[in-house]
């Protein structure tokens, strides 16, 4: 039988049927094998031997290449932002911004720029998992006709330090420590904590790397930043100051750090396989491009430097104008050649884009070139095809390890007669990119304005804009992470310094770590002798601003969608047929995936005799994985996933990690067997109505779903968390 490729398929990898995997035939095409000299091989599973039972010859050219080849088959992993998953898609400008930019793909809304997009953790290895609390890149390839623009972000709109010549100190405290290599992928370690503390610059980010953001739902749910302060030039030659936003139409969601740590086992690859099966099964991941615009007579109206990559505009001082669309429709066919060769650097700019002298930007400027000569293996990389620019290219460049390019002719120089002049230069009116004629003056120093001194105010104003359960949310973060620090003069120096943002949140800390916050950090100032000596300001008292940021709060995101969600049903032999049925198209019709969860795999027999088919039995499933859940009646059904304990752990997780919980007839005594506190008068209690568990033990599924519907949209009911803490063991 003629079967088809995966690749072609384009099946997910969780939703995916055992059968369609096994619709693999080596030989798709009817290619030959050969060796990479062309050679047709007869066999490629003997290696050739003087006798079925003799040595192996060094004759055997095929051997050789192909173990030569594997031995050289991995690269340098990138130093940072190692792991990390990519698709392909496109972006298209919702109307002219000629204004502002003469950059052509964000002027004509007829263009659909193809874009490659790969998001990423920044501290783990490639293998490490996908849950880590960490920041996400969010690095953007477009491939304009104007040539490469990449838009190299990450989903925090802070970085942790101001000038790039910090980098390698911060990442080396980051990254696990040299002499054991631990922790991996986990800021939660002295030596992190140490630099921190030495580093009251960083504190703003690590408010916002200890918030929920730092453990998203989906890639697909999180927000892009470019962080420094770019240019826009428009054709008049007028520059002005802008910041570059991606905002997620799903909308910012995350997931509880004890889902985190568990995700980190169940699937570490929970993040990757999230946005390889959207795309796989016909979605897309989508966001809005959009613009903060700061005239340049403004420049210096903010009490922040705009160069200042430890600060951001708030959205309510400058608001964000939404400009056009990122759609990402379509999976990478080879993640090596796409995803892993995949060369960014936040120097490849296009005609009315420019830098600003942000001195962590200038600093990236170099080091994007210099990692990829080594990590791609030297000065051709952009010749990789998932490199190259889609307009021509031409220049001067030649030879080098693993050229591509078969340049003819006698003329490799420039100014030339021999090649007619050509690759010609060209003129700013012709496409040129020219750069922006910025005024310089000023004597050659170590040093930066004393606005950069200001490491409290936004760190507090971050943290204040936060709703009381995000807020929670970080002091629990901040708690877990100094508890993992072993020195305590460490300790002392973060509770010193977190008191300066909020005097409450650090003593909760203290608390929870047997500590007092410390009055004094004796010593600490001494330490810094350069340019900086004596002027940061955590001695000095933190003004109290009354100015909340609320687009800072993930509570005001979207929440009207339960596109993709993933939703478990609980299910055994003897379900409620009609009512799984009704309540799995109520889902699916608002877009959301429905998986069965039975005792066993294959088929469940349904109470009207149709057999139901298994997604996942119990031992496969966590309820770790899913968005919510819905117990649907039967009572064999349910005494059968009753049986399995697991069952009970999972309402009670799912509960703990306050989801929609939905059960209709004889389903309700699933929840009944749980830890979970119901408003039940048959068990006498009477609690606080909960929208997110919505039981209807007399009725169908078509009673409820709607109901259920909105508290999944919700993402989740955090009113419960406390009363969770208190009533489901862990
Ligand atoms: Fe990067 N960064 N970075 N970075 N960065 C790299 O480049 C670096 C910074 C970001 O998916 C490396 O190709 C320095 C800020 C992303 O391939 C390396 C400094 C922001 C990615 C590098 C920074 C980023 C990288 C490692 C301080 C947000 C992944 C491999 C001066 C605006 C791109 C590579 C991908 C990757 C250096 C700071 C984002 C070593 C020196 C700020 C999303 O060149």
């Amino acid at each position: 039988m003629k079967k088809s490729h995966p690749k072609k398929t384009g099946k997910s990898t969780q939703n995916i049927k055992v059968e369609a995997l096994a619709e693999v035939t080596p030989n798709p095409d009817g290619t030959r094998l050969t060796t990479n000299q062309g050679l047709v091989i007869n066999d490629d599973t003997n290696s050739l031997k003087g006798g079925e039972r003799g040595p192996s010859l060094l004759e055997d050219f095929h051997l050789r290449e192909k173990i030569t080849h594997f031995d050289h088959e991995r690269i340098p992993e990138r130093v940072v932002h190692a792991r990390g998953a990519a698709a392909h898609g496109f972006f298209q400008c919702y109307k002219g911004n000629s204004e502002l930019t003469k950059a052509g793909f964000l002027t004509d809304p007829s263009r659909k720029t193809p874009v490659f997009v790969r998001f990423s953790t920044v501290a783990g290895s490639r293998g490490s998992s996908d849950l880590a609390r960490d920041v996400r890149g969010f690095a953007v390839k477009f491939y304009t006709d104007e040539g490469i623009f990449d838009l190299v972000g990450n989903n925090i709109p802070v970085f942790f330090i101001q000038d790039a010549i910090k980098f390698p100190d911060f990442i080396h405290a980051v990254k696990p420590e040299p002499n054991n290599e631990i922790p991996q992928a986990a800021s939660a370690h002295d030596t992190f904590y140490d630099f921190i503390s030495l580093s009251p610059e960083t504190l703003h980010m690590l408010m916002w790397v200890m918030s929920d953001r730092a453990i998203p739902r989906s890639f697909r749910m999180i927000e892009g930043f470019g962080i420094h302060t770019f240019r826009f030039i428009n054709a008049a030659g007028k520059s002005r100051f802008v910041k570059f936003h991606w905002k997620p139409l799903l909308g910012m969601h995350s997931v509880l750090w004890d889902e985190a740590q568990k995700i980190s086992g169940t699937d570490p690859d929970f993040h990757r396989r999230d946005l390889w099966d959207t795309i796989a099964n016909g979605g897309v991941a989508e966001w809005e491009f959009g613009v903060q615009v700061v005239e340049e007579k403004d420049e210096h109206k903010f009490d922040f430097d705009l160069l200042d990559p430890t600060k951001i505009i708030p959205e309510e001082m400058v608001p964000v104008q939404r400009i056009g669309k990122l759609t990402l429709n379509r999976n990478p066919d080879n993640f090596f050649a796409e995803t892993e060769q995949v060369a960014f650097h936040p120097g490849h700019l296009v005609p009315g884009i420019d830098f600003t002298d942000d001195p962590l930007l200038q600093g990236r400027l170099f080091s994007y070139t210099d990692t990829q000569l080594t990590r791609l293996g030297g000065p051709n990389f952009a010749q990789i095809p998932i490199n190259r620019p889609t307009c021509p290219m031409h220049n001067n460049q030649r030879d080098g390890h693993m050229q591509q390019i078969i340049n003819p002719g006698d003329a490799s120089y420039h100014p030339n007669t021999v090649g007619g002049g050509c690759p010609m230069q060209a003129r700013e009116n012709m496409g040129a990119f020219v750069s922006y004629a910025e005024k310089m003056n000023g004597a050659k120093v170590r040093g930066k304005t004393a606005k950069f001194f200001d490491h409290f105010s936004q760190a507090a104003l971050f943290f204040n804009s936060q709703s009381e359960p995000e807020q929670n949310h970080i002091t629990d973060a901040l708690t877990f992470e100094l508890g993992m620090v072993k020195r305590a003069a460490i300790v002392d120096r973060m509770l010193f310094l977190l008191a300066k943002i909020d005097a409450e949140m650090a003593n909760k800390i203290a608390q929870g770590l047997g500590r007092v916050v410390p009055k004094s950090i004796e010593g600490r100032l001494n330490m810094n002798v350069g340019a900086d000596a004596g002027k940061e300001t955590e001695t000095k008292p933190v003004k109290k601003s009354s100015f909340t940021s609320p687009a800072l709060s993930m509570a005001n995101t979207v929440k009207d969608t339960i596109k993709t969600r993933k939703i478990a049903f609980l299910a055994g032999d003897g379900v409620d047929e009609e009512s799984l049925a009704a309540m799995k198209k109520a889902l699916t019709s608002e877009g959301a995936i429905v998986a069965v969860i039975a005792p066993h795999g294959g088929t469940i027999k349904g109470s009207k005799g149709g057999q139901i088919p298994v997604d996942f039995s119990l031992l496969n499933a966590a309820s770790v994985l899913f968005d919510a859940v819905y117990v649907p009646g039967g009572a064999d059904s349910v005494a059968a996933v009753r049986a399995d304990a697991k069952s009970i752990h999972f309402m009670n997780e799912m509960y703990k990690h306050c989801k929609a919980i939905a059960a209709t007839g004889e389903g309700v005594e699933l929840i009944r067997a749980s830890s979970i506190k119901m408003n039940d008068k048959a068990k006498g209690k009477n609690d606080k109505t909960d929208p997110a568990l919505i039981v209807e033990e007399n009725g169908d599924a078509k009673k409820i779903s709607a109901k259920f519907i909105k508290a999944i949209a919700q993402h989740r009911n955090w009113d419960r968390e406390k009363i969770a803490k208190a009533t489901i063991p862990a």
